[in-house]
């Protein structure tokens, strides 16, 4: 332990503290752009490049950034005097003298770390005038959009690309006061192995990485007489939207967002999840045939899309290992373009679906050549849970007050197995517990597989399903993901199933959900509420889903029969 002092107060701290962190854990606040601590997930970046988070150290000559400073025996700190005040000061308005100002029109206006710090430090007047930069926004995907412009260097999303997720798209580009953080010789983001995880937006503390913004395509939609316009929400969404609107993180707000979206006048409200019961019938169906009839193992979950892109950017050498299942939001696509759109007799090309998600890579997935089928795509238009909150924002609605409502059917009633779906481990749990009923014979008791569940980036269990020992992996984040695919491909771990999910945390940390700004303690309450909102249902199989139950014995005939094969199946692109 280390004695030390910060504003008179003796302190002791264990050797390896920054002084950041020794100031958190009394309650100091040092304000912070550049840095970023997830610790759960052991994810620092520690580039000190904003020079906000200065303090003084006795004896030393010059001020030290705080977030990379060790405490040292006998430290005496002061964060709070005005020399380190007057050095934020000056650090803040020299990122502000070349940044854009046209923050009243930013997407990311009330949520600016940049503007929010400026707020904080009483900045009134900018003493410095930089040469203001003039590049092109790269629009290139259908996910992101970056804004050079708007880039303050502090290296987080270089940080989340690179170390985290192990992609390597992001560094710097071009020197002095040119420099921006980008894809190598600033390639249009499309033409590099970017996977659209969207981790780099998550942590952006400006607007030089945004979402592409689809709400005006979906204003347009709704407003045309001539579509018939339906939505569905990704189980994520429905734990996190609240914190657009004052809840607190992790309250479940289901009914409450049934009845926004049909506030909003679409012809029919569907829930994902009902999707994500008929990927486990797809898929546990899948898995047992490949384990009973010698198929390729370990059986790779792709209801990700931005894993789906990383294995085929970046283990092309293995592309039949992952499921052939589309994902949960493609296949309720298909199914309102050709069950729903049936029993409704509609055309088709009529009918406009418009997913919730959480992600930004569900943006990419609805675009991909191969989901598009007799010249319509199974999904149309595809907005975040941040893009539905400002619509409804703009439409004036009181999200906490609203009553709660009902999805419709036929593709709106779920069970618990398919609300998991949003965390890390869920989908796999999911699909033991079908896949327990189907092999044993016998119904499943305990659907609770705590094994299965926490937050660690690499996890791994036997469940015992009859007399067979199931092996399964689960990663979340890619780093995590590339660490579980190069041992498999090593021979080092052998499994049968893996369930990866890009984002740490699941889709409950993805790109496209409220910003949690650093906090852990938001995604692990999201987290929670996942699973309370699983407890809650009263069918927690997905084989049990009545409404899964008869789209089989109407339409589909059985899992993975040719029906469910060219409506529910895709293949993947080296
Ligand atoms: Fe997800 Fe999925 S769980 S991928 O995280 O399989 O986005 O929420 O919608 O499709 O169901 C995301 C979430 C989501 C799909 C499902
Ligand atoms: Fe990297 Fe993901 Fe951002 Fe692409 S979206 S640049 S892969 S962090």
């Amino acid at each position: 332990m280390l004695n030390i002092k910060i504003n008179d107060m003796p302190l002791q701290v264990l050797e390896g503290t920054t002084i950041l962190d020794a100031s958190k854990n009394v309650g100091l606040k040092i304000p912070t752009l550049c840095h970023m601590n997830l610790k759960d997930f052991g994810i620092v970046n520690q580039s000190a490049s904003c020079r906000v988070c200065m303090v003084e150290v006795e004896g030393r000559p010059a001020l030290v950034p705080s977030c990379s400073e060790l405490c040292t025996e006998g430290m005496i700190i002061r964060t709070d005097n005005i020399r380190a005040i007057s050095a934020r000061r000056t650090a803040v308005e020299l990122l502000l003298s070349n940044h854009p100002f046209d923050c009243l029109v930013c997407p990311k206006n009330l949520e600016c770390d940049l503007q929010a710090l400026a707020q904080e430090l009483g900045i009134r007047h900018i003493r410095y005038e930089g040469e203001k930069l003039d590049y092109q926004k790269d629009t290139s995907s259908y996910a992101l959009v970056k804004d050079p412009n708007k880039c303050v260097m502090c290296r987080r999303c270089e940080t989340m690309c690179n170390t985290v997720q192990t992609c390597g798209i992001l560094s710097a580009v071009n020197r002095g006061f040119d420099v921006f953080v980008g894809p190598a010789f600033n390639l249009d983001m499309v033409d590099t192995s970017c996977t659209f995880c969207g981790q780099c937006v998550a942590v952006c503390p400006t607007a030089a990485l945004t979402e592409v913004n689809n709400t005006g395509a979906v204003w347009e939609a709704l407003s045309n007489p001539k579509k018939h316009v339906v939505v569905q929400v990704a189980p994520a969404v429905r734990v996190a939207i609240g914190e657009m609107f004052d809840m607190d993180p992790g309250v479940i707000t289901t009914g409450k967002l049934v009845t926004s979206l049909k506030g909003l006048h679409f012809d029919a409200v569907f829930d994902t999840d009902f999707a994500a019961d008929l990927t486990i019938m797809e898929e546990a169906s899948e898995l047992i045939n490949r384990i009973q009839n010698g198929g390729t193992l370990p059986m790779l979950t792709s209801c990700c899309p931005a894993w789906v892109k990383f294995f085929e950017h970046q283990f092309p050498d293995m592309l039949d290992i992952p499921s052939t299942c589309k994902s949960p939001q493609i296949m309720m696509g298909s199914i309102v373009k050709s069950y729903y759109a049936e029993k409704m007799n509609l055309n088709p090309k009529d009918i406009v679906v418009v997913s919730v998600m959480p992600c930004l890579a569900k943006k990419a997935e609805a675009a991909r050549p191969e989901l598009t089928k007799d010249d319509h795509s199974d999904v149309d238009i595809v907005i975040t849970t941040r893009e539905l909150a400002l619509m409804l924002k703009e439409a004036g609605v009181n999200f906490a007050g609203l009553p709660e409502g009902e999805f419709d059917q036929l593709l709106g009633e779920s069970t618990g197995a398919s609300v998991i779906f949003g965390t890390t481990g869920g989908v796999i749990e999911a699909a033991v517990r079908t896949a327990y009923d189907w092999i044993t014979g016998e119904s499943l008791e305990k659907v609770d597989f705590q094994q299965l569940r926490g937050i660690e980036g690499i996890r791994s269990a036997t469940v015992k399903v009859g007399d067979m020992d199931l092996r399964i992996g689960i990663a979340h984040g890619l780093g995590n993901a590339r660490k579980l695919l190069e041992d498999i491909r090593d021979g080092i771990s052998q499994f049968d199933a893996i369930e990866i999910m890009a984002c740490p945390g699941g889709c409950i940390g993805g790109g496209g959900q409220p910003y949690h700004h650093g906090d852990m303690e938001i995604i692990k309450k999201r987290q929670a509420a996942i699973y309370q909102e699983d407890k809650n249902k009263i069918l927690r199989k997905s084989h049990d889903n009545p409404y899964i139950k008869k789209l089989y014995d109407e339409y589909l005939g059985k899992p993975n029969s040719e029906k469910a094969h060219d409506l529910l199946h895709t293949h993947y692109v080296p």
